[in-house]
């Protein structure tokens, strides 16, 4: 298998961090998205969402979305993290918290930087206005994980799992977007937990 992404973008840490808790290595191809390498009619006709992450299959299938690709990943060498979770419950939950994660933390700030930085003006119509009012949702969105991270040592519970993930990305993403999470205690004492596990050294 190959895995075309940009190591940079917050996308591919997702997929990254997760293969490096699993302790997976594959064989990457660093793709330019900032240079449009992503919009050449060879690549649009691998990935079905024209973006990175995007693995290319032994049997020369391709997937693209970062969670999908995960999810393939942990169901071919699943582990005793279950980072997607380890009985009904505790799956709909760590769902539960990856689509709060998703929904109203990283939408809201890949739509705020790319409305507001202009990056991609190349390939889409930039709303700075867009840009302003994702960035106040993902302002209003940190106050509930803070609440969250009050109540339970991880999002979804007791145990790390793919939701922590999207997280640590969301929070990683926020200097782009000059927003501080210094004040935030709970979230801090999170990430100084996570900071602690191997896989995120230096991550
Ligand atoms: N929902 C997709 C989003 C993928 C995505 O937006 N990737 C960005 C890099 S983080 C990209 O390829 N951007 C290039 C573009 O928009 O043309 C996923 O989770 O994989």
């Amino acid at each position: 298998m190959k895995l075309y992404e940009l190591a940079t973008t917050p996308n591919a840490r997702r997929v990254n961090l997760f293969l490096a808790e699993k302790g997976i290595t594959v064989e990457r191809v660093q793709v330019d998205v900032r240079a449009g390498e992503n919009l050449t009619p060879e690549f649009r006709a691998k990935s079905a969402n024209g973006r990175i992450p995007l693995l290319e299959l032994d049997d020369g299938g391709y997937l693209c979305e970062s969670v999908a690709i995960c999810r393939y990943f942990d169901e071919l060498y699943p582990d005793e993290l279950a980072l997607f979770g380890d009985s009904p419950l505790d799956r709909a939950r760590v769902e539960m918290w990856h689509r709060i994660v998703e929904l109203d933390g990283l939408i809201p700030a890949f739509q705020a930087f790319r409305n507001l930085s202009g990056v991609y003006r190349d390939r889409e119509h930039c709303v700075p206005a867009w840009g302003e009012e994702s960035r106040a949702r993902l302002q209003a969105f940190l106050p509930r994980l803070e609440q969250r991270l009050g109540e339970s040592d991880y999002l979804a519970g007791a145990r790390y799992s793919i939701a922590d993930i999207a997280a640590y990305v969301l929070i990683g993403f926020l200097p782009r977007l000059d927003i501080s999470v210094a004040e935030l205690p709970q979230l801090q004492r999170w990430l100084d937990r996570l900071r602690l596990r191997p896989a995120l050294a230096g991550c």
